[in-house]
């Protein structure tokens, strides 16, 4: 009969990501895919409680136990136990940064491997309770030549990561990713456990037509982005304002931009001279995708890649999106620079 035979040629992650290492040529160990399979893992469990922990607040249970009565971890701690145990059991990483922790952790001599990971478990789980779609992002260095793996090995510009990538937990579990070579998105089949490639190759479009700023913060802005953001809600040149578009966790608004384009800021301001967003596990991921997809991440100073980090989790502003868009925010900076 016609009807639609079942792919046989179904492309998961590990399969293209060990497709992609092998155009780079006999360099690629397998190490980094061993790495990202762990990453994986990790994406899975966290997919497996973001879901249940809906279930459970759904049911409404009393307190903060869970069915079987354990204490309720918090989510985000929860993911960030997930991670720091999958990544230091794959064996292939030195050091892991985590938004959860206060301090790096540097992985013993016994499991330690060349590779430091950046990570924030669960950005954006305050909206969790809300259905609000939140995600994982991470970041991927390798350490040093002749570095045992120390925290020198983090604290370097984002340009420096060789991979980087974001899983978002909502109606389905999608994870985008680049190794350097453009950016990929997976999408989880539950009944196989495996991310498929759904999003081959995800080039952000030139100029968007959406803007995502938090403008409860408008009072505090600083002049550019005022100039900036009346230039596309007041156009004077005849074209149609840009459409307002704010979910308020970073990975769905990221996401959101890559796929359609125009610009996400959270920007400094008078309130935070650093912006909100941290530079590790936030900024420098979501920069290196944007750039891998052909868009502008800015600091609305200079390339956020090439921020040097002094602090683990320090704070950045950030403007990243659609090349046209964020280079006229840019512009907006200069002239700004140029007057006073
Ligand atoms: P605001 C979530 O708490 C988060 O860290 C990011 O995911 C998100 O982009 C930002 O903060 C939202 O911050 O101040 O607009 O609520």
């Amino acid at each position: 009969s016609n009807e639609e035979l079942p792919s046989t040629d179904i492309i998961t992650l590990t399969r293209h990501v060990l497709a992609q290492q092998f155009q780079l040529g006999a360099i690629a160990t397998g190490d980094l895919t061993l790495l990202l399979t762990a990453i994986q893992t990790t994406s899975k469990f966290i997919a497996t409680n973001v879901r249940k922990a809906r279930l459970i607040n759904l049911v409404g249970l009393a307190g903060n136990s869970n069915v079987q009565g354990e204490e309720q971890k918090k989510l985000d701690v929860l993911s960030n136990d997930i991670m720091v145990n999958s990544l230091r059991a794959s064996g292939k990483t030195a050091v892991l940064v985590s938004e959860e922790l206060e301090e790096a952790v540097i992985i013993e001599d016994k499991f330690k491997g060349k590779y430091c990971v950046v990570f924030d478990p669960l950005d954006g789980s305050s909206n969790i309770d809300a259905g609000v779609n939140i995600g994982t992002i991470f970041g991927v260095y390798q350490i040093a030549p002749g570095s045992k793996g120390t925290i020198s090995d983090v604290l370097r510009p984002g340009s420096e990561m060789v991979a980087a990538g974001y899983t978002m937990y909502g109606s389905s579990c999608n994870l985008v990713l680049s190794t350097g070579n453009g950016v990929n998105g997976y999408t989880l089949d539950t009944a196989l456990g495996e991310f498929i490639l759904t999003h081959p190759d995800i080039k952000i479009p030139s100029r968007g037509k959406i803007y995502s700023f938090n403008e409860g913060n408008s009072m505090y802005f600083h002049k550019p982005v005022v100039n900036y953001l009346n230039s596309i809600k007041y156009p004077t040149t005849g074209k149609l304002p840009y459409s307002a578009r704010y979910i308020g966790s970073m990975v769905a608004d990221v996401h959101r931009t890559l796929l359609y384009g125009g610009i996400f800021g959270y920007p400094d301001d008078k309130k935070s001279k650093s912006g909100k967003l941290r530079l590790l596990y936030e900024a420098f991921p979501m920069a290196y995708l944007t750039e891998q997809a052909g868009g502008v991440a800015s600091t609305g100073h200079g390339r956020i890649l090439d921020v040097v980090p002094t602090n683990i989790h320090q704070r950045c502003p950030v403007f990243l999106g659609s090349r046209d868009d964020v280079n006229d925010l840019i512009r907006f900076y200069e002239e700004y620079e140029k007057e006073v």
